[in-house]
């Protein structure tokens, strides 16, 4: 909670700025009565429409979206041996019905593989059934015992994108995976927020898989924040759930899989990467309100101004912008105030002399301002939008180009830790130098082959024990 209750606090303090900004630009209530499971405000579930519309549009090309039950029952989920590991101290159990003790456990999905896979398993007869393609957006449920965060680390999972793929062989199945980090790039590229994206280390891959790829940003505070990761799960779950096809020589093979997910914290990164000490940033692709429109009205001509407020919205509106004409009897300066923390790309403002002199006043979020022609006003918006999404992926980049700080010793790491970076560390890659780098230095091994324009790894020296070692990401993370 601020110190002043009527200020953000600076957003150097980004812990406070965060918790803060979640209700001041109502975004989530955090005041629900249960640990971990929080309230989209409708103006935060408004930005989450439009985020997820974009990852729909896009995982629609190759995907179908589909729907499958919230409850897994106890038989299921207990199949894959690694998956069980990996998910059983997170799991809530459903094992009352009213007050009759049910014969199966129904477990809470944690995440869906136990749910889908025993009806891919149905689904999947022949080769000509390949590859399927199947996602959805769904809420699950894990008992975290972390410290729970707002669109961060929750225990209801609100906005799980969940998509699961089968394919003949194990080369088909990575190819998916090069395709999802394609998407994911894409649609981190339309947000403005860099991505690294890196390969985990063995023992933190997701259980069941074959290797994880994952995709990471860096906060404003230097904590990585894990916004999305692909697995490739080879034949794990399918030998388990009986996954198999048909081939050409009409011989049974078992399927191979991959698995991809993206939460909310893809809108903890709008968040966090984008705010200022003002407030929200918010990407103009994906902005609940792209441009809101200020009438100024002064002197005596407030019908006229409104009516060209009016028509100006119309104009907008018609060439597909998300538009509000802001008309409350207000202080111009306090509506500038108000938009501003909730994070609207852009303000039009129009006063008697703008209209005189057939201009438009337009102030970006990122503080630049433009009188623009009121003819054609509809495409150089469209430019100017088009603009700041660029400068804010530009701002971005540089944060994580300045995040990053190769090092070669324990003491360099926790140096470029403390200072709030990522370390780029060469690493051998041996589970015992992994622990005592995360250990020593206190920090997350996040992963090889890095792939970032900002790192190349030209070799070097396992920080521990001296063997030849690869570049790899070490953090501290969310
Ligand atoms: C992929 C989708 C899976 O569950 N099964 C289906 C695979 N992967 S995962 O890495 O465990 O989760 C996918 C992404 O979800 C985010 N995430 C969370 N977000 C908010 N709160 C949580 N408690 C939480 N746990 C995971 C991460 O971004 C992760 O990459
Ligand atoms: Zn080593």
């Amino acid at each position: 909670m601020a110190e002043d209750a009527d200020t953000l606090p600076p957003k150097a303090q980004f812990s406070e700025w965060y918790n803060d900004i979640l209700w001041r630009a109502e975004i989530m209530d955090v005041r629900y009565p249960v640990k971990g499971l929080y309230v989209w405000y409708p103006y935060g579930f408004a930005l989450r429409k439009h985020v997820y519309q974009r990852l729909r549009d896009l995982l629609d090309r190759e995907h179908q979206e589909a729907l499958f039950p919230l409850l897994i029952p106890e038989h299921e989920f207990m199949k894959e041996a690694e998956h069980i590991k990996g998910f059983e101290d997170e799991v809530y159990w459903v094992t009352h019905g009213g007050t009759t003790p049910l014969e199966v456990k129904l477990a809470l999905r944690p995440t869906s593989e136990t749910a889908i896979y025993p009806m891919y398993a149905l689904w999947v007869r022949s080769h000509a059934d390949l590859p399927l393609r199947i996602y959805q957006i769904v809420n699950t449920f894990r008992y975290e015992t972390k410290q729970t965060r707002p669109l961060i680390r929750l225990r209801e999972i609100t906005s799980f994108m969940e998509s699961h793929t089968v394919h003949a062989t194990w080369d088909d199945a990575e190819s998916q995976v090069e395709s999802e980090i394609a998407l994911t790039r894409e649609f981190y590229e339309s947000l403005s927020i860099p991505v690294i994206v890196s390969k985990r280390p063995d023992w933190d891959k997701f259980p069941g898989a074959d290797y994880t790829i994952a995709f990471d940003t860096v906060m404003p505070n230097g904590r990585t924040l894990q916004i999305g990761t692909v697995h490739h799960l080879g034949t794990h779950f399918s030998k388990t759930f009986g996954i198999t096809y048909e081939d050409e020589k009409g011989e049974q093979q078992l399927a191979n899989q991959t698995c991809y997910g993206i939460s909310e914290r893809c809108i903890a990164a709008i968040i966090g990467v984008h705010g200022d000490d003002r407030g929200l940033i918010l990407p103009p692709p994906v902005a609940t309100t792209q441009i809101v429109i200020v009438p100024i009205l002064i002197g005596k001509r407030h019908e006229d101004v409104l009516a060209a407020a009016q028509n100006l919205e119309e104009e907008l509106k018609a060439a597909g912008h998300r538009v509000r004409t802001d008309n409350r009897d207000m202080r111009p300066g306090a509506k500038y105030y108000w938009w501003e923390l909730r994070g609207v790309p852009l303000r039009l403002e129009l006063g008697p002399r703008d209209i005189d002199a057939g201009k438009v006043i337009a102030v970006t979020r990122l503080g630049e301002k433009v009188s623009l022609d009121r003819t054609g006003i509809a495409g150089s918006v469209k430019q100017v939008l088009a603009a700041i999404s660029q400068a804010m992926k530009a701002k971005a980049e540089e944060h994580v180009k300045r995040s990053l700080q190769p090092a070669t010793t324990i003491d360099a790491i926790t140096t470029a830790l403390n200072a709030g970076r990522v370390a780029v560390v060469p690493w051998c890659g041996d589970r015992a130098c992994g622990d005592a780098i995360e250990e020593k230095a206190d920090s997350s091994i996040l992963g090889t082959e890095v792939r970032s324009p900002y790192v190349s790894d030209t070799g070097g020296f396992c920080v521990i024990c001296g063997k030849p070692g690869k570049a790899t990401l070490v953090g501290r993370t969310y």
